[in-house]
């Protein structure tokens, strides 16, 4: 029987075989996630103690295509990939480069990564992160979140104060169910940091990514997308040409099924809170009258009010 394809990386069963030697050299494959600006190069440039992405404050987003960056931590190769405007709400379809942004990101990364770093600043879980965590899973699948991490950049604001109470003590639900959709995996960067600091944050990171590494015994995140990207490096499909345009439809086709997917998902779990609802109202007569009067003699008195005022 064949083996599976080698690529630059290893072979795709390696992903599973890693795991009997974490500490061993092999190569571990990170993606910087995010809404524009929230520090992602500055992540990849922190992680890799050097200033190999372009970061700086911009009204416009900075990174404008997907870049990789390699170095080395005790002894082991990291990949880093740094992302550019891919997880906004308005990278819309018609955005010619989005699929092919898209579609770099899965090259540079096949054939998977073994962690997706999820970077917020710290203090400002917006809308727009909560569309990015969204964008994310129909880019790669809400499957990948099994192997995301949260990264808080700006961890200077906190003074001195915890981390941990910070994620324990927010109300903030989406950040919430962020952090528990990741299974609690998070730490916190500054990345105007430097020296013995830089150091021991980036100590902390790897200490979750290897626990997260044992929880999946090594295994990478993988997909079919990944497969599709794998096998146009084996055969040398290039950036361009007839093979690559048929990886950009699949890319697009996969992206936009992952959405149709979440999109009923989400449906699915509307119409089970409604059924909720519906049968602890049956099993709950009484007090459903009661509260349905209630609820009608409060609108009732609200329209008076708006009606009175309206005159
Ligand atoms: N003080 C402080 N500034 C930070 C931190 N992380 C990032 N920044 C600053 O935030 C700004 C944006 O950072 P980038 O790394 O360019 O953010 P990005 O997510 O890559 O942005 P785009 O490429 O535009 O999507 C830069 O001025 C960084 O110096 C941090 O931890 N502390
Ligand atoms: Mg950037």
């Amino acid at each position: 029987m064949e083996g599976p394809p080698k690529t630059r990386y290893g072979t795709m069963a390696e992903g599973i075989a890693e795991g009997n030697q974490l500490a061993a050299a092999s190569s571990l494959r990170l993606v910087l996630v995010g809404t524009s600006g929230c520090g992602k190069s500055a992540t990849g440039n922190s992680i890799l103690c050097q200033r190999v992405f372009e970061s700086k404050l911009g009204a416009q987003a900075v990174t404008r295509t997907c870049q990789e960056a390699t170095g080395t931590w005790n002894g082991r190769n990291i990949l880093v990939v740094d992302t550019p405007s891919i997880f906004e709400a308005k990278a819309k379809a018609q955005d010619q480069d989005l699929y092919k942004n898209i579609g770099d990101c899965y090259l540079l990364l096949a054939p998977g990564p073994h962690v997706l770093l999820v970077v917020t600043k710290l203090g400002r879980f917006t809308a727009q992160d909560t569309v990015a965590v969204r964008r994310v899973k129909e880019i790669f699948g809400a499957e990948a979140m099994r192997h995301a991490v949260v990264l808080f950049t700006h961890k200077e604001d906190l003074e001195g104060d915890s981390l941990d109470d910070y994620v324990v003590n927010t109300d903030n639900h989406s950040l919430r169910s962020l952090v528990q959709e990741c299974g609690r995996r998070y730490c916190g960067f500054n990345n105007k940091a430097t020296g013995e600091e830089q150091r021991e944050q980036l100590e902390e990171l790897m200490a979750v990514v290897e626990s997260l590494e044992r929880e999946h015994q090594g295994a990478y995140y993988t997909n079919d997308l990944f497969f599709d990207a794998q096998m146009l490096l084996e055969c040398g499909g290039g950036t361009h040409g007839e093979e690559h345009r048929r990886y950009l439809a699949k890319v697009q086709a996969h992206v936009e099924k992952q959405k149709r997917g979440l999109q009923a998902a989400r449906s699915h779990g509307a119409l089970k809170a409604l059924l909720r609802v519906k049968t602890w109202m049956v099993s709950h007569r009484g007090l459903s009258i009661f509260l349905v009067i209630y609820i009608l003699i409060f609108l009732a008195i609200l329209i008076n009010l708006c009606i009175y005022h309206g005159h």
